[in-house]
């Protein structure tokens, strides 16, 4: 009976390690979540000179969300994106439709790459928040990353387009 006890004894505590060992899983899993969308907040900043505009994930995905089917220069196979379209994102900053102004897009790796509104409004470009169903990780090169309509648009299979293909975009600047 007292071996028996004792085994029982042995067995919860075996137990509670192993239910420990998953909490604590558990909350290093949520502390990381956390952290990533702590680490990239808020989301994105979009500037026109002094006004500035703030998007958080909720309120990006409150926009019309669009999708667009392409292959990128990393990802040879067609993917599925999903996200806004940069032109939304000029018209919620207020930008005059069709207006072409000196425009940066800089990322939270520091890359940064001058360019104008211009593209925004020729093509349909994507501020992409999800792949195939799944919101981008930093992985994938996100939580936010510029996909051009690359596969619909021959024009657009140029070098010249690739370097605005800004993966973890952090900001647009746009000046008046
Ligand atoms: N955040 C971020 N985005 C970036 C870069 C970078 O260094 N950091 N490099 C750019 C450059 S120079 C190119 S050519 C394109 C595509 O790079 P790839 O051909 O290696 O995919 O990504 C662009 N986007
Ligand atoms: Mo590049």
């Amino acid at each position: 009976m007292v071996l028996k006890a004792d085994r029982c004894g042995a067995l919860v505590r075996a137990g509670g390690q192993v239910g420990r060992a998953v909490l604590a899983l558990l909350l290093m899993v949520w502390a990381a979540a956390v952290h990533a969308e702590e680490l990239f907040s808020p989301m994105l900043t979009l500037h026109l000179g002094d006004q500035v505009v703030t998007l958080d994930r909720e309120q990006l995905n409150a926009m019309v969300q669009a999708e667009l089917q392409t292959s990128t220069t990393l990802q040879p196979e067609v993917g599925r994106w999903q996200g806004v379209l940069g032109r939304d994102l000029l018209a919620r900053l207020g930008v005059e439709e069709g207006q072409v102004r000196p425009m940066t897009m800089r990322s939270w790796d520091d890359y940064r790459i001058d360019m104008t509104t211009e593209d925004f409004y020729l093509w349909d470009v994507l501020i992409a928040t999800r792949l195939n169903g799944e919101p981008l990780e930093v992985e994938d090169l996100g939580p936010l990353r510029v996909i051009y309509p690359r596969d619909q648009h021959q024009e657009l299979q140029d070098s010249r387009f690739d370097h605005r293909w800004v993966w973890l975009l952090r900001s647009i600047e746009v000046t008046p």
